[in-house]
């Protein structure tokens, strides 16, 4: 027997002795070999704010149950782990305290590495990594250099959304209704040179792609897709009335409404506004007054309509009518031409606008098996049959886009057309604690990049300054020459949009140390990321990027895969008192108050056992107290089952009695469920609920023979494994007592015994007349006949046929048997 047991359940003694075992047998250090599958599990990387909150706990320790799992499974796995250590709050944090954002980050750093550890994370620290660190930018900037020579990367004056506080650019996105998402402060338009990205290249491919992603929910490739926003339509221009002006051209999805057209809506910074402008000075208010505010796309849904009359005229293409154009504050000017053919019948927006502004509305598209749209109440957005339209009358919607583009393209008015919603990606941000952007600023030459073997363009130590980037203010850095005439020029000061670090960090794992290149054939041996795992406030924009960042690095012949992440799992949020967990609300958890009191296990296994990963979770005291106890009861009862050393060497399970026997089956069912429920599912709740309805089963059999002593130790171990991913401290030490050899990490995944869940006797419902009546057991062998006369002998059914006629005795095989009577 081994040394004695601390009777009472010492979790963080339990659990430092884990950790330290782990630590020192390197467990988690990820190898490559061919005579094993891989398995590359990866949570979101945190930003190091400081401290870990429960959000963090949930979804490192989702990652880390499967990484455990199928490191049991016999896969090679990479977990590893890293920090997105650029942005704003240590900037800000910096200025509060006139420090470095660079000690900041460190420091919440080194601290929030010890909070990892002590969950017993399984990460792979040797691969650790910070964006913030030369090492690893230096790559991007590489990488950036490249996209710039295969022209996927252009500069350009933009309007920008402006943070008067942050003093920054922000993306649409992070504009909401109107102000900063971080600081509240109403947004202004500024318009400044800006570096782009051209993801719209790769827009069709990321589009198609994710019909590929068989793993990720719909829910977020549907997102991804309305990003995108492919849609086909016709481009074709109307004539101006009485000026000598170029035509304007509009962009429709629903060609087939050109006859309904009774009016034309340009963007206020369309060129015929601007004329419109010139003749009309009265117009300049409300053209200036849009021009305010830059609106972020989700807001345009919902913003009120608004217009004015600019008193031009346009020609129909097809009827020559004259129609008015208007300028309307719900046009775009970067989507389409700038420019629409405003449909009021067909097109909800157009509807709104023509009742308040009293123009006509003229119905061109009707229902099938009706003589007219009904327009009552609200356009009629529908396909359907076209009348009032002249030679197209009768054709339907789809025939008739057909008709009418090549009606037009033959005019040499028009042409078919596809048309993206996603805009190229501005990746220039003004702020100083980012990757710096390797370019130099030429009067000469103009935009010259940084030479390859001048990489990485290091940022320099400097203590930021509330307004605009301190890079302005450090000669050392922007004074250079340029690479091309040798003369004075200006190092670019505008840093990278923090999403550039974590669109590639993920192959960066595969080749931590190498400083040759940004990755080697390691990655192409871990790529793609098999499980990734992170909130769904990322379903756009990061999975978006690094989608993107993954077929560029693929098309430098870096990578053979096309997409980075082959599953997705999107946890869900954690909940107090039913609203998220958030600092405003003062309804946080701290973890580490609780790992302190009640180790890490006890955290771990709430977290598992609250909710399923993808729904919410609600915070419980008591459900925290639960899991305790769950803990503290296999704690005590396998303790005491080591008292005694069982063997399972002469372990006869053909000798077994039937209770023996329903134990055995009990433990082979449970393992068959929760390796379903843990591989398959991923609703580590119901494993956890199986193994704790298994745990009861097993201290609850009674009998104190030698085989009832190795059913019950064939249980618990089955147990101890079954739970060692969810909680591996407590069970990796329980393992050992038990007198295992190897180390429970070590050990494979248990396959199920099939004869273990064969049954001799089945249970089966007796109905009378469709009600329940009895339950009895007969053979697994019995045949109809035996099972009929088994039901009618029963008691209880006897009561209830007692003196009525039976009819009919249906027997449903291995269920039921339900006798008719009367
Ligand atoms: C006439 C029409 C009639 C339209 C109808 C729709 C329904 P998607 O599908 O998102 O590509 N549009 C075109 N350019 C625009 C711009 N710059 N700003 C605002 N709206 C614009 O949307 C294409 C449709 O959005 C186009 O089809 C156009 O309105 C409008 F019954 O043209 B449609
Ligand atoms: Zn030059």
């Amino acid at each position: 027997m081994q040394d004695t047991m601390p009777e009472h359940y010492q979790a963080q003694e339990i659990e430092a002795k884990a950790q330290a075992w782990w630590a020192d047998h390197q467990t988690f250090c990820a190898k490559e070999s061919n005579d094993k599958p891989k398995y590359y599990c990866l949570s979101m990387f945190p930003y190091p704010s400081g401290h870990l909150h429960v959000g963090h706990v949930r979804n490192y320790t989702l990652g880390d149950v499967l990484a455990r799992l199928k490191r049991m499974q016999g896969f090679n796995v990479l977990h590893p782990i890293g920090w997105d250590a650029f942005g704003l709050p240590a900037e800000n944090a910096a200025i509060k305290n006139n420090a470095s954002p660079s000690d900041w980050t460190v420091n919440n750093i080194d601290h929030m590495r010890g909070q990892l550890k002590n969950l017993g994370l399984s990460f792979d620290w040797s691969r650790e990594l910070a964006t913030c660190t030369p090492d690893y930018y230096h790559w991007e900037q590489w990488l950036f250099l490249r996209m710039l020579e295969k022209g996927l990367v252009y500069k350009k004056n933009a309007i920008v959304n402006w943070d008067p506080v942050d003093n920054t650019v922000l993306a649409n996105e992070q504009v909401i209704y109107g102000c900063g998402w971080r600081s509240g402060a109403k947004v202004e338009r500024r318009e400044i040179p800006q570096w782009f990205v051209k993801i719209t290249a790769y827009a069709d491919e990321l589009l198609q792609s994710l019909d590929e992603l068989k793993g990720w929910p719909e829910q977020v490739k549907t997102m991804q897709r309305n990003w995108i926003g492919r849609s086909e339509g016709v481009t074709f221009s109307f004539n101006v009335a009485d000026h000598d002006i170029a035509p304007i051209d509009v962009y429709t999805t629903r060609i087939d409404t050109v006859m309904g057209v009774t009016y034309l809506a340009v963007a206020p910074g369309h060129p015929v506004a601007q004329l419109a402008s010139q003749l009309k000075p009265e117009l300049k208010p409300f053209i200036e007054q849009c021009q305010q505010i830059k609106v972020a796309e989700a807001d345009m849904a919902t913003m009120e309509k608004e217009g004015v009359d600019t008193g031009l005229y346009a020609i129909h293409p097809i009827t020559q009518a004259k129609v008015p154009i208007w300028i309307g504050n719900y046009v775009l000017m970067d989507y389409g031409t700038g420019a629409v053919m405003a449909v009021p019948a067909h097109d909800e927006r157009d509807y709104f606008f023509a009742q308040k502004y009293d123009l006509p509305i003229v119905g061109v598209i009707k229902p099938q098996d009706a003589d007219v749209a009904p327009l009552d109440e609200a356009a009629f957005t529908e396909p359907g049959v076209l009348y009032h339209s002249g030679q197209f009358d009768g054709l339907d919607s789809n025939e008739a886009k057909k008709v009418i583009a090549k009606h037009l393209t033959e005019l040499g008015q028009g042409q078919t057309q596809v048309q993206f919603r996603l805009r190229d990606w501005g990746v220039s941000r003004q702020r100083y604690w980012g990757a710096p952007i390797p370019m130099i600023n030429c009067d000469t030459c103009g935009p010259v990049p940084v030479p390859e073997k001048d990489l990485p363009v290091v940022l320099p130590k400097a203590t930021p300054k509330a307004s605009g980037s301190v890079l302005h203010d450090l000669p050392e850095f922007y004074q250079v020459d340029c690479p091309q005439c040798q003369q004075p020029a200006k190092r670019e000061t505008d840093t990278f949009d923090t999403f550039f670090e974590s669109s590639w960090y993920y192959l960066r794992y595969c080749s931590n140390d190498l400083d040759t290149a940004l990755v080697d054939k390691h990655a192409d041996y871990w790529a793609p990321v098999d499980q990734y795992i992170g909130g769904i406030e990322h379903a756009i924009l990061h999975l978006l990027y690094a989608r993107f960042f993954h077929k560029v690095i693929r098309d430098e012949g870096l990578v053979k895969s096309n997409e980075p992440f082959t599953n997705l799992l999107t946890q869900g949020m954690v909940l107090k008192d039913g609203s998220k967990m958030s600092k405003s609300k003062g309804n946080t958890v701290d973890p580490q108050q609780l790992i302190d009191q009640y180790g890490a296990d006890t955290l771990r296994l709430f977290i598992l056992f609250a909710a399923p990963p993808e729904q919410s979770l609600e915070w419980s005291d008591a459900g925290v107290e639960g899991a305790f106890r769950f803990l503290k009861r296999v704690w005590r009862s396998i303790s005491e089952q080591c008292n005694e050393t069982i063997s399972l060497e002469d372990y006869d399970t053909e000798a077994l009695n039937e209770p023996q026997k329903a134990l055995r089956r009990k433990c082979h069912e449970t393992l068959a469920k929760v390796t379903d429920d843990m591989t398959r599912r991923l609703t580590f709740n119901t494993a956890i609920a199986a193994c704790m309805e298994l745990f009861n089963a097993i201290i609850e059999h009674d009998g104190d023979t030698l085989l009832d002593k190795q059913v019950k130790f064939e249980g618990f171990t089955l147990l101890l494994v079954m739970l060692s991913p969810i909680v591996p401290h407590v069970t990796h030490e329980l393992w050992q007592k038990m007198g295992h050899e190897q180390a429970i990490i070590d050990t494979s995944w248990p396959e199920v015994d099939e004869t273990a869940l064969v049954r001799d006797s089945i249970d089966i419902v007796v109905q009378v007349n469709g009600k329940v009546r009895a339950n009895i057991a007969v053979a697994a062998s019995a045949s109809k006949t035996d099972i009929e006369a088994a039901a009618m002998a029963n008691d209880k059914v006897q009561k209830y046929i007692d003196g009525c006629t039976v009819r009919k005795i249906i027997v449903v095989p291995n269920k039921l048997v339900n006798i008719v009577a009367n």
